[in-house]
């Protein structure tokens, strides 16, 4: 920040007089801040859309500029600012440094901008003509092209989650003067992954709240008003979620509606998947995900998979790290207690995002040779690779053992019928991050659970642990996980939740954070000792076993194969850790309870269907449950 300088020479050249002239009175003396030389230009202008709907739309011209500039536009629902910056926000230091000419539009609906919002509408697609969002991004490119002073005619958008969505979306129609796109953890399908289900499972505490929050209020990003800050408590005292409506949203938040009145995977979840509707890469796009990120990680991966179909000149470019949601934008020097050695959030913006705009928009600097970057956690190197994933990954199954252990050996024939069983129970459900859970907006803490230490459940009687022996040499897993479970549940429906754990050796003699490290973030306030470091996590629903279109009833008491998918990752299981899987049924609030008996829908379901069901988990030579890893030898 620029120094204020007090303008006190007058000051001392009145004090100076004063000893040489008697003065009748002491006169006042004025001191003067200096007003730094402000670093932008602040313009607000209503751009105006095809459809003549009006846009509320800022625009930051650097006030150093030396000659014509690019545009980076970032469209959002959340709020534009009043005034300009006053000093460079961190998150766009290094961007600054090129030089852009920054803008900041609210998409149609939001705060001063015209038209209606509606979370479900804005990403339904138009064949041929991409969602609301593409037509708005192109409009406004061409309206910023034609009319903001000193540009050099290209334009790149870039945005985290709901801003990285309506950067993805330009990707399905972009305007010709947008040279360069960065989604960031950009939702591509709603019911499938990220914000709002797993799989057809609801995510019920972030889809209700961020309904409440985007949908209450055109004016503002409304927290709903809880009377409890154990939001576990609330949940689980609201009972089945027709209450919702009834003692509280009272139908006035449509996507909240929508979600209730659609629950199986129809037309209306269809037509908002719209990554289905990209085959190609057609702009330079920069992926950005979080391997922790406890809004939108699996997006990202669908953009960079699709645009991969065509890439003839191999613009599509994928980044993860070691961040929960945005935090690439923020400062993340950490993982649970283990200290990273970098700040890894800095290093992307870096030494990947800026020289990323400044390729395709500035000329400047050299085209990235590499398809994926990631930085890899257990080594927390930075990696770069020709493919992802990389072709050196093989398959190598993981399996689970009814001793409670895991190990590389399948079942043999004395493992026959072998299983381990829990009762799930809906009234008592595990809880997702240890209590008080406290409510997703606006508390951090909501940020950080993916890493949390999951030591909080493994002494539940209904959530299995199996945990390897000690690994006498680094275990590198490179591209994507899954995980199949032979499970049977005494109900008609049900939900297997499947977590892939890294295991830190534990000596209590030898704290594993040192003063050096700097100070442990406060929820992490211990050693990596024993940690239980989530590296995967995910929920398969039974009813969406067969078919995600038409659910089915689970027959009771007959294992069936769950396939439970868990993303891609890139980390390094280091000798001496020992991998560990937690199967549990509930996973609350974050996951709607299943009330175990089939229902035509769970939403509409009454407390009398809510029942305790017995599970088992197989880990016999013929129903051999796993985790499949994929390994490369040798660390690659
Ligand atoms: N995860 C948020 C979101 C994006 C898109 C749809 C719904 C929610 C966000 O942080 O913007």
């Amino acid at each position: 920040m620029k120094t204020v300088l007090a303008w006190i020479a007058a000051a001392a050249v009145l004090a100076g007089g004063a000893s040489a002239i008697a003065q009748p009175s002491a006169p006042d003396i004025v001191v003067k801040a200096a007003v730094p030389a402000p670093l932008f230009t602040y313009q607000e202008v209503m751009v105006a859309m095809r459809d003549g709907v009006r846009l509320q739309t800022v625009i930051m011209t650097p006030t150093n500029a030396k000659g014509p500039l690019p545009i980076l536009l970032r469209r959002s629902p959340y709020g534009v600012p009043d005034k300009a910056y006053t000093d460079v926000p961190d998150p766009l230091k290094q961007l600054y440094e090129d030089g852009y000419i920054f803008v900041i539009q609210n998409i149609r609906g939001r705060f001063k901008s015209e038209g209606t919002f509606s979370l479900s509408q804005d990403v339904t697609v138009t064949p041929g003509k991409g969602t609301i969002e593409t037509r708005d991004a192109y409009d406004t490119v061409d309206w910023l092209v034609k009319n903001v002073a000193g540009n050099n005619g290209r334009v790149g958008i870039y945005g985290v989650s709901y801003d990285g969505y309506t950067a993805g979306a330009t990707l399905l129609g972009p305007h010709p003067a947008l040279k360069a796109v960065s989604e960031q953890a950009s939702p591509v399908d709603q019911w499938m992954n990220d914000d709002d289900h797993r799989y057809g499972a609801l995510r019920l505490s972030y889809d209700f709240e961020y309904a409440v929050y985007e949908e209450a209020d055109k004016n503002a990003n409304t927290h709903f008003a809880f009377d409890k800050w154990d939001t576990y408590e609330w949940y689980l005292a609201a009972g089945p979620l027709s209450t919702l409506n009834e003692n509280y949203t009272h139908g006035k938040i449509r996507y909240w509606n929508e979600t209730i009145e659609h629950p199986d995977y129809d037309d209306f979840w269809k037509n908002q998947a719209w990554v289905q509707a990209l085959h190609a890469s057609t702009v330079p796009n920069l992926n950005v995900a979080g391997f922790w990120d406890q809004e939108d990680p699996w997006g990202p991966w669908q953009i960079y998979r699709h645009a991969s179909l065509s890439d003839p000149k191999h613009t599509n470019l994928m980044v993860a790290g070691p961040w929960y949601h945005g935090a690439w934008r923020r400062s993340v020097s950490t993982l649970g207690a283990t200290p990273l050695g970098q700040d890894t959030s800095l290093a992307f913006r870096e030494n990947i995002e800026a020289p990323f705009f400044a390729y395709w928009l500035h000329d400047k600097g050299m085209k990235p040779a590499w398809a994926a970057t990631m930085f890899q956690t257990g080594s927390n190197i930075w990696k770069t690779y020709a493919a992802w994933p990389p072709a050196a990954a093989k398959p190598t199954s993981l399996y689970f053992h009814a001793d409670g252990t895991l190990s590389f050996a399948a079942p043999g024939p004395g493992e026959a019928g072998a299983h381990r069983d829990y009762v799930s129970d809906p009234a008592n459900p595990v809880p997702y991050r240890a209590r008080p859970i406290s409510p997703t907006y606006p508390a951090g803490d909501w940020r950080t659970w993916e890493s949390a230490d999951q030591r909080f459940v493994d002494h539940r009687p209904d959530v299995l642990t199996y945990v390897s022996a000690p690994l006498s040499a680094d275990l590198t897993v490179s591209g994507p996980v899954a995980a199949e479970l032979f499970a049977s549940t005494s109900g008609s429906d049900s939900d297997f939740i499947v977590k892939l754990i890294d295991v830190a050796p534990d000596d209590a003699q030898k704290p594993a954070w040192s003063a050096d490290d700097g100070p442990l973030p406060g929820m992490f306030a211990h050693s990596a000792n024993g940690y239980e470091l989530p590296i995967a996590m995910e929920v398969r629903r039974g009813r969406y076993l067969s078919s995600f279109e038409h659910p089915h009833a689970l027959t009771p008491n007959k294992p069936v194969k769950w396939d439970v998918p868990l993303r891609d990752r890139d980390h390094v299981f280091k000798a001496g850790h020992r991998i560990m899987v937690q199967v549990q049924s509930t996973w609350f609030p974050l996951i709607d309870r299943n009330p175990q008996t089939f229902t035509p829908s769970i939403y509409a379901a009454n407390a009398g269907d809510f029942v305790a069901a017995t599970q088992k988990v197989y880990a016999a030579p013929d129903m051999a449950s796993r985790i499949v890893l994929p390994v490369v030898a040798g660390g690659g």
